[in-house]
């Protein structure tokens, strides 16, 4: 179909790029929401942050919770702190130069570890590198300060969620592949969110 074809190729590829949003900390949580996206060169990925004191801050499928230094520094957020009562909400982008994976996490480090706690997000994870793998990763690194954090500390966010026991074993999202393993990756970190919520910063 020559003609179509022409056609195509006169319109920039740019026409056809994407923006997926991404909420950061929705509800109290510390997730992003959604944890993984399928995106293409061009297309842009879009942070809003919700509440908290939040980062994106580029890391490695190896090291899910430190700044990636090699080949080059990663790209972050630095971080975007909302006040409880705001009514406007940072945001912060970046463009896919290719479709390779890129891997990120949340810097907050005190008193909890937000990426221990599983805060974590993908771009383009393949069959071998999973997010849920990247999310297992990630929390297998929680110590167990990490994991004493009381739910209801003084400076605890009021929160409608009803007080929970701290995190206690590990919850592997299990193995998958692409979509089907972030549908069940989703719904550990929902579950461990629910017995944060209520954490401080
Ligand atoms: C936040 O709450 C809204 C409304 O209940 C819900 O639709 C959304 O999925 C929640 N997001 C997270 C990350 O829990
Ligand atoms: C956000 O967290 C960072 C790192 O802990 C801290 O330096 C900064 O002061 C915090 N911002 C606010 C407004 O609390
Ligand atoms: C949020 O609350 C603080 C302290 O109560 C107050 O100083 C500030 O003006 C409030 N900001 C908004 C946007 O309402
Ligand atoms: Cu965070």
């Amino acid at each position: 179909m020559r003609p179509s074809f022409a056609l195509a190729a006169l319109i920039p590829a740019a026409a056809f790029a994407a923006t997926f949003q991404v909420n950061v900390g929705a509800n109290n949580s510390l997730t992003f929401d959604p944890p993984s996206v399928t995106a293409a060169t061009g297309d842009t990925v879009s942070f809003t942050f919700q509440n908290k004191n939040h980062t994106v801050t580029q890391s490695t499928f190896a090291d899910p919770c430190t700044r990636m230094t090699t080949p080059k520094l990663g790209i972050s957020s630095g971080f975007q702190a909302v006040p409880p009562n705001a009514t406007q909400f940072p945001s912060w982008s970046f463009t896919l130069e290719d479709s390779t994976p890129l891997w990120f996490y949340c810097a907050h480090d005190t008193p909890v570890n937000h990426c221990h706690m599983g805060m974590v997000f993908a771009v383009n994870p393949t069959a071998d590198k999973t997010a849920a793998a990247f999310l297992a990763a990630a929390k297998a690194l929680a110590t167990e300060a990490d994991l004493a954090q009381p739910s209801g500390g003084p400076h605890a966010h009021p929160s409608g969620s009803p007080p929970g026991p701290p995190p206690g074993g590990p919850h592997d999202g299990g193995p998958g592949n692409g979509v089907p393993g972030r549908e069940s990756s989703v719904a550990t970190a929902l579950a461990v969110v629910g017995l944060l919520a209520g954490l401080m910063w």
